[in-house]
């Protein structure tokens, strides 16, 4: 047995000597690079600390696209890369007009025939709300990406780089076409619609209550399943008939709930009101006659859930929505109801054509 010890480790250093070492030979399947944009927004895929112990202490949106790239020089080896910054700024001011401005660009950029994938550097705050915001208004099957990282560049162990670098392996991948804006995040890909930032302080921070799509090691995809609602091609929102969003507003439920904000929201001119209702989007009982009220003014109530693990907000479960005429997000969380929604609600609708709305995206 010993023996053997010694004679496997020198077969394999041999093996390495050789013309292709132990590299697994992949006949290359496409000669051509892709052309991928990257456009940068901020966040602290872009933020700067004081020092390499910074992990969580820094500032966020400060280093330009171009050091980005320059600072992941692998790129080259997946795609031909070239960089836009679009804003420079932390993804918590994040407004509805940076999300059109955004969707637009990325909308233009999709229909140009030398690019053949889009990469969005993009705070992780709200990542998770222009990736749905795109997957719902982008007309195209080209793989989008969004990517962000929990450590700035200048910490030991940031997770900027290789975040970028597979962000990129997705968008040059034929196999990313057709499933949607996604999100890559810590090795993962995510669909847009259903991935969140569950946690705030580590570099496992992103997921998707019903699992990721798959996962990107070592430059290379591997899918395990499909986005089942609809999005890009197959929606019926899209950025180019997108003037401005319409005002929707989200409302947390918890214990000794008034309806003061409800009220205020109201008043300010919101279309829709989301609910992040406790558990099953329940609504506190001396709430209800205000959301009667405000639905009979032709505001529309959306029942979601602040249960952050993966909320499902069942139809006249806790409440009589159809009495009600109230709307639920399904499993849709606040944010992205009230994404949903501001899209929706840029033309009239009643509460049934939005519930469809809410079942199929
Ligand atoms: N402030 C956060 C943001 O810009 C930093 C980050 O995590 O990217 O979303």
């Amino acid at each position: 047995m010993k023996i053997l010890h010694r004679i496997v480790p020198g077969l394999a250093a041999i093996a390495l000597l050789l013309p292709g070492g132990l590299q697994a030979r992949e006949t290359p399947t496409d000669t051509r690079l892709a052309n991928v944009v990257i456009l940068a927004t901020g966040g602290t895929i872009a933020g700067a600390g004081a020092s390499a112990a910074n992990s969580a202490t820094y500032q966020a949106a400060k280093v330009p696209v171009d050091k980005l790239i320059a600072g992941v020089p692998e790129l080259k080896d997946l795609a031909n890369v070239r960089g836009e910054q679009v804003f420079q700024i932390a993804s918590e001011s994040f407004t509805n007009d940076h999300l059109l401005q955004l969707g637009k660009r990325v909308g233009e950029l999709a229909k140009q025939g030398d690019v053949d994938g889009i990469v969005i550097t993009h705070g992780t705050d709200t990542i998770e709300e222009t990736a749905y915001f795109l997957n719902l208004v982008i007309h195209s099957d080209k793989p989008i990406v969004v990517v962000g990282s929990m450590r700035p560049g200048t910490a030991m162990s940031a997770d900027g780089m290789l975040n970028l670098y597979n962000a990129v392996a997705v968008a040059r991948s034929p196999e990313a076409r057709g499933k949607g804006v996604l999100v890559a995040m810590n090795d993962e890909i995510h669909t847009g619609r259903d991935v969140s930032k569950m946690i705030n302080i580590r570099t496992e921070a992103f997921k998707s209550p019903w699992g990721a799509l798959g996962m990107v090691v070592e430059g290379k995809t591997y899918w395990f399943r499909q986005p089942a609602k609809r999005h890009t091609t197959a929606s019926e929102f899209d950025i180019d008939r997108i003037g401005t969003l319409a005002p929707v507003e989200i409302a947390y439920g918890y214990g000794n709930l008034s309806d003061v904000a409800y009220r205020a929201f109201a008043q300010a001119g919101a279309k829709a009101i989301v609910h992040a209702g406790t558990g099953n989007g329940s609504v506190a009982s001396q709430v209800v006659p205000a959301l009667q009220e405000l639905r009979g003014r032709g505001l529309h109530i959306i029942r979601s859930s602040r249960v952050t693990t993966g909320g499902f907000v069942i139809r006249n479960a806790e409440q009589p929505d159809d009495k009600y005429d109230w709307v639920v997000a399904h499993d849709l969380n606040p944010q992205k109801a009230r994404i949903l929604a501001a899209v929706a609600l840029t033309q009239p609708r009643d509460a049934k054509d939005l519930q469809r709305i809410f079942w199929e995206y």
